[in-house]
């Protein structure tokens, strides 16, 4: 039996953390007269805290001194925090648990490869954290994507070797670090977006288990 490791970005591709983001960076950029809007949330899909912030104090032409810097970040994590404290498994993107469940079948390696600082948290309260044998986050890397790194650390710590791996993303950035890092990448959204994956599905509803099986017999 091959053994392949599937590496799975969290917000977009596990649940829907973008909606609460954009409520908490407008509750913060609105604080500081600063506008926001859904497309410039789009635009940090999948960029770590810091860099978001740098973008949304570009877009308002706002400078601020580190110790604001910081205080605006911890500000918007709390109120972020506040949202995903109420989120329970109903908010998992249809048919991951049936694509996950039947990695688990076959025992596939599994890994979360996400940029968010607070992904473990998320995936405790979606009750999914013990599907997945390894973690890398925010909390594990230096670099961003589309910076290979998260992807590269993922397939480490699964002991499995970055070409035969395969990644889930919904964040064109994501998938130009799966390709840096030579894997296989799966986008899940929109095929404009992201048309530099090898593969690009809506959601998981559009992936069978016959798909899977292909990947896993490569
Ligand atoms: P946090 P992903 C990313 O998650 C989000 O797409 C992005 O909007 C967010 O800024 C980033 O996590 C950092 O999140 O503030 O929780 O550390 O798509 O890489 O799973
Ligand atoms: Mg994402």
């Amino acid at each position: 039996m091959n053994k392949k490791g599937f590496i799975f970005d969290l917000d977009g591709v596990i649940v829907d953390t973008a909606k609460y983001h954009f409520l908490a960076w407008k509750k913060l950029a609105n604080s500081i007269g600063v506008d926001f809007t859904e497309t410039q949330n789009e635009q940090l899909k999948g960029v770590s805290r810091v860099k978001s912030l740098e973008k949304i104090l570009a877009w308002g032409n706002k400078t601020v001194s580190e110790a604001e810097f910081k205080e605006l970040m911890d500000s918007k994590n709390t109120d972020y925090l506040n949202y995903i404290e109420q989120m329970n498994a109903s908010e998992i993107l249809p048919d991951v648990p049936k694509v996950l469940n039947y990695l688990i079948e076959n025992k596939q390696g599994i890994a979360l490869g996400s940029a968010s600082k607070n992904a473990t948290v998320i995936l405790e309260k979606v009750d999914l954290l013990s599907k997945f044998d390894q973690i890398v986050d925010g909390n594990h890397v230096v670099k961003g994507k589309p910076n290979p790194e998260v992807f590269l650390k993922g397939a480490k710590a699964l002991g499995i070797e970055p070409e035969h791996c395969i990644v889930f993303e919904d964040a064109s950035a994501g998938i130009e670090a799966a390709k840096a890092a030579q894997m296989i990448a799966i986008g899940i959204g929109d095929k404009t977006v992201l048309g530099d994956a090898d593969y690009v599905f809506n959601d998981f509803t559009e992936i069978s288990t016959d798909f899977i099986k292909e990947l896993i017999e490569k």
